[in-house]
């Protein structure tokens, strides 16, 4: 009697593939957070290495107890309690200000934009502190924008950006202010707007992006690119979304083009706009958003922070993102710098970290499966 033990070649290529049509695409995945206590009312969060020991940490200004805790990343995920520093603050930007090549910190309050110097042990030399003009900021970044290669910090104003120039030591001198045209009114409500420093048109420079509304008009949300070097005007950007607030926008090559996207989030939704137009609303709002490739499939995605998850809305290359995947973080009342992403464990992949109601922050581990 003939054996059909084995499949004949038609069955062998249907067996192949249907096992290739089962192998399981990157799956994004986190670890249950781990929590760690912070000074009073943390308000936003950064992350650099301040300690000098090639791991990443974080620094959180607390804009409850007028401090910045700093958190020393031990390499493995998890992290160990360093000092607190008198700064007030409720954002926070990081750099190297004086070239020592110690990482420094920058807060902002509604009146003061202050400076801690690393010492580069996880440590910081008493802050210097700048009255600000009455117009803010509400926001701080950092960012070489005198092109001078020294880093000055630019914050985000009533009716328009405001530069500190840094001349070399970590001072902040010669306050300029760029008006927005009238017809236009900045976005800043404290705890909700933030600026971000990015090089949003790949040029090596970095820009200023903020949301604006344009009064004139019907649909007046629009995004303001403050492009490096000539930020005398900036450039707007519609977002279809009405009279939404912009609380924060972020740029990145969502579609794999080359060519800069960007996406922002909005009092009501979260919104792409592929090639800087065509804006698309891809999702429900949140409270602070950040780009990178989470599965790392190669394709950029995006967290979103909401009231107790991260949402992760994985990219599929061309600009479409898929159904998002949550991951339980804790709660979180406030709106401001509140998510933040940096590989904390040392393994690629990028991790994140947030603020936590009740005077803490949670860590995420990315575990996601590799494609
Ligand atoms: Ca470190
Ligand atoms: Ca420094
Ligand atoms: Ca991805
Ligand atoms: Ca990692």
């Amino acid at each position: 009697m003939r054996s059909t033990n084995y499949p004949s070649p038609l069955q062998l290529v249907g067996l192949l593939a249907l096992a290739a049509s089962c192998r399981l695409p990157a799956q994004v995945s986190f670890l249950p957070p781990a929590t760690y206590p912070t000074g009073q009312s943390p308000a936003a969060l950064a992350v650099a290495d301040f300690d000098g020991d090639g791991r990443q940490d974080l620094a959180v200004a607390n804009s409850g107890s007028c401090s910045v805790s700093v958190l020393l990343g031990n390499g493995d995920g998890t992290f160990r309690p360093g000092a607190d520093f008198l700064a007030c603050g409720f954002s926070i930007a990081v750099g190297d200000l004086n070239g020592d090549g110690r990482q420094d910190v920058v807060t902002c309050g509604r009146s003061t934009v202050e400076v801690l110097l690393g010492a580069g042990d996880g440590t910081f030399h008493p802050r210097a502190v700048y009255l600000a003009g009455d117009e803010g900021p509400y926001s701080v970044g950092v960012g070489d924008f005198t092109l001078d290669g020294i880093p000055d910090v630019v914050g985000s104003a009533d009716g328009g950006i405001v530069l500190y120039v840094n001349p070399g030591d970590g001072r902040l001198l010669g306050r300029q202010f760029y008006r927005v045209p009238l017809g236009y009114y900045f976005y800043y409500p404290p705890d909700l707007g933030t600026l971000t420093v990015t090089d949003v048109d790949g040029d090596g420079l970095p820009d200023v992006l903020v949301g604006a509304m344009d009064i004139r008009f019907v649909y007046p949300s629009v995004i303001a690119v403050f492009f490096s070097p000539a930020f005398d005007y900036p450039t707007l950007y519609p977002t279809d979304s009405g009279l939404d607030v912009l609380l924060q926008v972020v740029a990145g090559d969502f579609n794999g083009d080359g060519a800069p996207d960007m996406a922002t989030l909005t009092s009501a939704s979260v919104v792409v706009l592929m090639n800087l137009e065509n804006p698309m609303p891809i999702g429900p709002a949140g409270y602070r958003l950040h780009p990178a490739d989470f599965d790392g499939d190669g394709n950029l995605d995006l967290a979103v922070r909401d009231a107790d998850t991260v949402r992760i809305l994985v990219g599929n290359g061309d600009g479409t993102f898929r159904p998002p995947a949550q991951f339980a973080a804790g709660p979180v009342t406030s709106g401001d710098q509140t998510l933040v992403a940096g590989d904390f464990n040392g393994d690629g992949k990028p991790d994140l970290a947030t603020i936590l109601s009740g005077d803490r922050v949670a860590v995420l581990i990315n575990n996601s499966s590799t494609p």
